[in-house]
């Protein structure tokens, strides 16, 4: 009987290995990024999974002969000679004399938009993202995930150096876990449910079961406007603690997480940050600054206005962001003690100042990316705040299990990716660092 063992079989090579191979025949699998015909002999470049790759066409170098069936984003296997040669600066580069090509697949139309420059050049960015099973095809543009991908690494890896179960929890809720309005409700057999808002109830009771949690995980936001910040379903990078001393440590943790993956990214991902220009930030030690003392700066530096006294809107944020990169040398800035009326119903009061809460929002270049904080943890002290919430703490009895039955004090915090990837990238648009954006005005792709 046939039987599957798993041996996984290998025939073809990666770009990074051609230095390997160097004077040797390999064969290279994916598309025709660009052909250039010339007099006598062609170029093809192929785009595998992470780069692009110069093959060569020319008659002398093997029996094999041009197929005029050969185009942009055909499926192909190359077979050829690996050969260095020096560029113009000096540098090694490795590139393919062809052996052989073989069809793999043909595409059955010519795409609608030209995606093998170096970037889309001047396509609307709705196009790009109506287009997104093929434009994300462009170097610069599939490089964009690629770095999404290293970020959510770099938390995972760092967390789970540092003690960290990762969890699942499920995105069907009984109950919204963020107050507010911007909940999705959906018909569950009849009932009324929520997707998921946050992992809030979770990751604090999982907390009771293995001091530290973490997850990455999509959530659900019914924002109702149409901003360059907002979307309705993106990514929360969470995580959650145990037997802190203070919610200081969970500062310590996020400030170690970021050290680690911009390492990450800087050793990791270089091809993508190169391609991109991503401006990684150096971080020593991020600054710290209580709500009121920055809104204090914004109305005596800044000389502007808040609208709302409990809050930041994004202007505040842009000029805290400038203070702290001018009078800081810090791409981030961690506010602490924001009001207590504008945090959610978990949220520990400062004792010194119940007024004010043992929580912060991480500030990166002028964007909020985290919140986080420590929680109640007391059984009596979570129903009070609770029924002062205007809740019924009996339709949260399976939350409160942890508070009555013996709960750490503890805190977390949970980190939206693709706001972290637009700013990180550069970006004016949160939807430009999201793969398949949803919004007020997009379900599709
Ligand atoms: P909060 O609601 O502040 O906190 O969200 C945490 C972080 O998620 C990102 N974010 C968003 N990103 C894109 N679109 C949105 N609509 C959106 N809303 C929020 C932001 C924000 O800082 N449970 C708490 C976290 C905690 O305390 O552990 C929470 O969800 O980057």
């Amino acid at each position: 009987m046939e039987k599957i063992n798993g041996n996984i079989i290998k025939d073809t090579v990666e770009f990074c290995d051609f230095p390997s191979y160097d004077g040797q025949v390999v064969s290279i699998k994916g598309n025709i990024h660009r052909i250039r015909e010339m007099t006598g002999f062609a170029f093809v470049i192929v785009r595998t999974s992470r780069d692009l790759i110069q093959c060569v066409y020319e008659p002398s170098f093997s029996d094999y002969r041009w197929d005029d069936r050969l185009c942009e984003e055909a499926c192909v296997k190359v077979t050829g000679k690996v050969v260095a040669s020096v560029d113009a600066k000096g540098n090694k580069r490795y590139e393919m004399q062809i052996h052989g090509i073989d069809i793999l697949s043909l595409p059955a139309e010519g795409l609608p938009i030209v995606i093998n420059k170096k970037q889309l050049d001047n396509i609307q960015l709705s196009t790009v993202l109506d287009l997104r099973p093929i434009s994300m095809r462009n170097p610069k543009e599939r490089a964009i995930f690629k770095i999404q991908e290293g970020i959510a690494r770099g938390f995972r890896e760092y967390l789970m150096k540092n003690g960290f179960t990762e969890i699942r929890s499920p995105k069907i809720n009984y109950a919204g876990a963020e107050g507010g309005t911007n909940v999705f409700k959906l018909d569950y057999f009849g009932k009324e449910v929520y997707l998921a808002q946050s992992p809030q109830l979770y990751k604090q009771a999982l907390v009771g079961v293995y001091g530290r949690v973490f997850e990455i995980a999509p959530v659900f936001r019914a924002e109702h406007h149409d901003t360059s910040r907002h979307l309705n379903e993106y990514t929360s990078m969470d995580l959650e603690m145990g037997f802190i001393n203070s919610f200081e440590d969970i500062m310590n943790m996020e400030t170690g997480a970021l050290k680690y993956i911009m390492n990450l990214l800087k050793t990791e991902y270089q091809n993508e940050v190169e391609l991109l220009h991503a401006d990684i930030p150096e971080i020593d030690a991020i600054p710290v600054m209580k709500f009121m003392d920055a809104k204090e700066l914004i109305m005596k530096k800044f000389k502007y206005t808040p609208s709302d006294m409990k809050d930041f809107d994004p202007t505040e944020e842009e000029l805290l962001g400038k203070y702290a990169k001018k009078e800081l040398n810090s791409d981030f800035i961690f506010i602490t003690h924001y009001p207590s009326k504008k945090r959610p119903f978990y949220t520990m009061d400062d004792p010194a100042d119940p007024e004010y809460t043992l929580s912060f929002d991480l500030l990166f270049r002028g964007l909020e990316i985290t919140s986080g904080g420590q929680r109640v943890h007391d059984y009596k002290e979570q129903v009070a705040k609770m029924e002062k919430c205007g809740m019924n703490p009996e339709l949260f009895e399976t939350y409160l299990m942890l508070h009555k039955y013996g709960a750490p004090p503890h805190g977390g915090l949970g980190i939206g990716l693709e706001r972290l990837t637009m700013h990180l990238l550069g970006f004016k648009n949160v939807r430009e660092a999201t793969m398949f954006p949803r919004d007020i005005n997009r379900v599709t792709p």
